[in-house]
């Protein structure tokens, strides 16, 4: 009888924005060469953005979204389940998931660890991605939140380092290098370019603790009940403006939407002059040329209420006058 070899799985984790699917990206581009990748994202909404670039990008990659559902609730229990959906699919040499940013990445991988035996799988070194912006060792240390990702990570990762200056990076990667148990790698990066290394690595506590007691109750864990998502994909023939759609993702992002927060929004949107990828990430406005150019769609995550997509498309959607331009310039 042959055994097939285990299917090494990472985990890259980390907060809302930080930079997961684009390390994901970044490996499959760089250094996945002839290898059979997996990918298993959880996006928090319900359209799965993230599924959607990556299968427009990648398109030699199979990939799947766990549906969200009820955002991280849901995706623990069905994870295991997707993932040998996965497997059967194809013969795969490496599987990358991808937990939501809602999601406790500790609760993630007590998951992977409990089914990796009858999965078949043999769990990495976790990668937990943080946003160098936000390090301060007081807040680091103080705020449970950056506990939750600290304490999960075999690998640490202090992304964002293009916006943040050379002293707070040198104050990060000393906090962490003095973490106990210590981290297998702290490591900075820019755009998820993560060096090739991190996904040889082996060790990590991942790795050497045996399966957990169940001491976490997978169906009825909670994430912050203030937060809720919405999405929608709209038909292709629905053509928006550029600036119109940059301005009033602008004012939704500094000023928010009926007194809601905008804690991220992602979309790609068939335009007038093309396919763009619009999105609001750690309170600022990017836009890039879309690779998938199927429909318009979006995804968004409101706190403390929730938006609806009626509302969000008049807001997106609304007339621009000129003095509400230049006074959205002036308080950026
Ligand atoms: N300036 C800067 N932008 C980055 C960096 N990494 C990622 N981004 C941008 O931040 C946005 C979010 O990046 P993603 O890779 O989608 O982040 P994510 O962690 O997968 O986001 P969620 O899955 O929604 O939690 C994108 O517009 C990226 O291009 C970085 O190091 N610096
Ligand atoms: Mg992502």
């Amino acid at each position: 009888m042959t055994i097939a070899p285990k299917t090494p799985c990472h985990i890259i984790a980390g907060p809302l924005g930080v930079g997961k699917t684009s390390a994901i990206l970044h490996y499959l581009r760089e250094h996945a060469s002839h290898q059979r990748v997996g990918v298993l994202v959880n996006d928090f909404g319900p359209v799965g953005l993230d599924s959607t670039t990556l299968a427009a990008e990648a398109p030699e990659t199979q990939v799947l979204n766990v549906p969200g559902g009820c955002i991280c609730c849901t995706m623990l229990s069905e994870l295991p389940r997707s993932i040998r959906r996965l497997l059967s699919e194809q013969q795969l040499d490496r599987l990358i998931i991808e937990p939501s940013g809602m999601a406790s990445p500790a609760q993630v991988i007590d998951v992977l660890r409990d089914a990796q035996q009858e999965l078949n799988i043999s769990l990495q070194p976790a990668i937990v991605m943080l946003n160098t912006v936000d390090f301060d060792e007081e807040t680091f240390e103080r705020v449970v939140y950056y506990h939750m990702f600290c304490e999960a990570a075999d690998i640490l990762v202090f992304n964002r380092c293009d916006q943040a200056d050379a002293s707070k990076i040198e104050r990060a990667e000393r906090w962490a290098g003095k973490l106990d148990p210590p981290k297998l790698r702290v490591v900075t990066a820019s755009y998820g370019k993560l060096p090739l290394e991190l996904f040889e690595l082996t060790g990590g506590t991942t790795h050497t603790q045996e399966p957990r007691a169940h001491h976490h109750d997978h169906d009825h864990h909670s994430h912050d009940p203030t937060i809720h998502p919405g999405g929608f994909v709209l038909d292709i023939e629905r053509r928006f403006d550029e600036e119109v759609l940059l301005v009033n993702l602008m004012r939704i992002c500094y000023q928010g939407i009926d007194r809601n927060q905008v804690l991220r929004l992602k979309g790609v949107f068939h335009t007038k002059d093309g396919w763009q990828s619009i999105e609001i990430a750690n309170r600022e406005v990017t836009m890039r040329p879309s690779a998938h150019r199927r429909d318009t769609r979006m995804e968004w995550l409101t706190q403390p209420g929730a938006v609806d997509q009626a509302r969000i498309l008049e807001e997106i959607d609304r007339p621009l006058n000129r003095q509400e331009i230049t006074g959205l310039l002036e308080s950026r």
